[in-house]
């Protein structure tokens, strides 16, 4: 397997590190043995967990206001390709990469499946764009993409969605997933339930293209750009819509999709009743859509989640499988950076998850014994599971302290020289 950043300076870096790490290891191994958990077992699951990297995470995003670019970002799709085998090669936790089309044609697909497959990165769910016009299109989506008024507009962009299975069916990706920014910004701008018969029909158009092993995510978001009502706003919606369309469309859960303060894990629980949770884009945020850092800002939430997936996988087994990702923008962060730290604070998650004596929690809330359930989660969300991260990480050759590491390489600096800022570019996509 190829590796982007020298294997030998992984090691050495983890040479440095592993006499620490032991000792860490085996002081959380006996605190978790004397609750009965086994440290090996939870190392190995530790071991499994996958997220995708969104492929337009690996630019400097910006705001509504200003993008200030970061030095060495990747110009094209090969380039955030290489940066996402860094992420991999340092963390493990991300062997997939998921293409935002039309961020992400490239006139060689060929060249990226020969990249990838050497750098043993795969090709996650697929995203398209109808919330920006590319140059020469020939209608705009000012007013809408799936749910215009004009039958032209609806076309191309059913049209476009098809070209993005297409593209992903070559490069082995399973999944569409599909947001639109459709809605109105004034009250009376356009017929409310129009606007959703419209998309109805237009993802129908999009579903019989779907392949037979594919899955189409719908993803709703509250709010931004269509301020005053959203067509896809909400998870009820999205449900229906789900449920309108058939078996092979399920819902996505973007974190930073609701509004401050709502309860997602229970949105979570409710998807997962009905059969409709797809997966996660997963981030973290104060306001709204603020694209940051997993778990930077409320990491209990994150756990809350996790351990509704815990008991989704307790009652329905292996078989429930929502898919992963992260989607989030660096404006003042190293992108590979804050990706790499995402990736690692999910897999907290997932961990701490593990750790819940769910036994105990079900008798406590039999019993209504509300103190002692709200401690049982508190007692695995509290619990420093970082030592069983980075002992996953040295196991499947990933790197102790994966940002110390990227950093001693030096990659970001070495960038900055090889790729030199150029007109057109396609940084991020996010503007
Ligand atoms: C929209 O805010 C979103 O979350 C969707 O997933 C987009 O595809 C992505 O961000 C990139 O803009
Ligand atoms: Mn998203």
């Amino acid at each position: 397997m190829d590796k982007v950043i020298d294997h030998g300076q992984v090691a050495e870096h983890n040479a440095k590190l592993q006499q620490n790490l032991d000792a860490d290891y085996a002081a959380l191994g006996s605190i978790l043995a004397r609750r009965g958990q086994d440290i090996e077992q939870l190392t190995a699951k530790a071991q499994t967990f996958a997220v995708a990297l969104p492929s337009w995470g690996v630019g400097t995003g910006g705001t509504r206001f200003a993008r200030f670019p970061g030095k060495g970002e990747p110009r094209d799709v090969m380039e955030k390709l290489e940066d996402c085998a860094v992420i991999h090669q340092l963390t493990q936790a991300t062997p997939t990469v998921s293409l935002h089309f039309p961020w992400d044609k490239s006139s060689d697909p060929a060249a990226m499946r020969e990249f990838a497959s050497k750098h043993g990165l795969g090709f996650d769910t697929v995203n398209s764009n109808t919330f920006q016009d590319q140059a020469n299109q020939e209608q705009t989506y000012k007013f809408g993409s799936l749910t215009a008024n004009a039958k032209a507009v609806r076309e191309q962009a059913v049209a476009h969605n098809i070209e993005c299975i297409e593209l992903g069916r070559a490069l082995g990706s399973k999944g569409l997933t599909v947001w639109v920014g459709d809605g109105a910004n004034f009250p009376g701008q356009h017929n409310l339930r129009g606007a959703l018969e419209r998309y109805l029909d237009s993802m129908r158009d999009i579903y019989k293209a779907l392949p037979a092993d594919w899955l189409m995510y719908i993803e709703h978001k509250l709010f931004e750009p269509a301020f005053y009502a959203t067509t896809i706003a909400d998870w009820g919606t999205s449900y229906a819509c789900a449920n309108e369309l058939g078996p092979k469309a399920k819902c996505l859960v973007d974190l930073g999709h609701h509004a401050p303060n709502t309860n997602i894990e229970m949105i979570v629980a409710r998807l997962a009743q009905f059969g409709k949770l797809g997966g996660f884009h997963f981030n973290d945020s104060k306001y709204g859509d603020d694209d940051l850092d997993s778990g930077s800002i409320n990491p209990f939430q994150l756990f809350l989640i996790f351990n509704e997936l815990a008991d989704v996988a307790q009652r329905d087994g292996d078989a429930f499988k929502p898919s992963y990702m992260l989607d989030q923008s660096h404006n003042v962060t190293d992108p590979i950076e804050s990706l790499m730290s995402s990736a690692i604070e999910v897999q907290r998650s997932f961990v701490q998850s593990a750790l819940v004596d769910r036994k105990a929690l079900s008798a406590y809330q039999e019993n209504n014994d509300v103190l002692l359930a709200a401690q049982t989660l508190k007692q695995a969300f509290r619990t420093d599971v970082s030592p069983i991260l980075a002992m996953a990480r040295a196991r499947s050759g990933a790197a102790i302290d994966p940002v110390a590491c990227y950093r001693a390489t030096g990659y970001r600096e070495k960038q900055a020289t090889l790729r030199p800022p150029k007109a057109g570019a396609s940084g991020s996509g996010i503007v």
